[in-house]
């Protein structure tokens, strides 16, 4: 069914370029069931597109950003800039020391203005804390995330029965 309610995060790109890195994101976000909206916007390319989709946002019913960018990775920053929404980047991977750049330019905002950076490419992890933010005035959103938290030991001990298997095969090829 097509999602009719406003949108609750709204996702920036600096580029289209950034999508395939961290697109996890919105996997976590149909999964939650909870309306996002993405945008490409640059702050060096596009800076007044970029302002006017922040200042905009919290009456359009976002009640979270994400900002994806690489390189001299500034979105997350301009969009914190004109906005009193939390503000969550991602730091995209570039050639350079594998995204180094991008981090260090989300992280070292100036006090009064947070950005809250996760790793590099960290779309499901970026999205995970929306919806954790967005569940503090949504009991059903907990509910969902208590059971998603619960489910992630079986993921591990699957992933240890795994392992063993391979290791399993690995002795017996080798006594072969
Ligand atoms: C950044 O420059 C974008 O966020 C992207 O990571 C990088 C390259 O952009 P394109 O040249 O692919 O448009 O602003």
């Amino acid at each position: 069914m097509p999602e009719t309610r406003p949108p609750q995060v709204m996702i920036v790109l600096g580029s289209d370029s950034d999508w395939p890195k961290i697109e996890a994101a919105a996997e976590v976000l149909d999964q939650f069931r909870v309306p996002y909206e993405v945008h490409v916007a640059s702050a060096h390319r596009s800076p007044e597109r970029a302002r006017q989709l922040a200042l905009e946002a919290a009456e359009r019913g976002v009640r979270v950003v994400i900002a994806a960018a690489g390189g001299a990775a500034h979105l997350p920053g301009v969009i914190a800039a004109y906005t009193t929404l939390p503000v969550i980047g991602i730091p995209v991977a570039t050639s350079l020391a594998g995204g180094l750049d991008s981090l260090l330019s989300i992280v070292q905002m100036p006090p009064d203005v947070p950005v809250a950076a996760v790793g590099t490419n960290a779309g499901r992890n970026a999205a995970i804390l929306a919806v954790q933010i967005l569940a503090l005035a949504d009991p059903l959103l907990r509910s969902s995330l208590e059971a998603f938290k619960k489910s992630l030991p079986a993921k591990v001990a699957s992933k240890h029965t795994a392992l063993q298997q391979q290791l399993a095969d690995r002795r017996t090829n080798q006594s072969s």
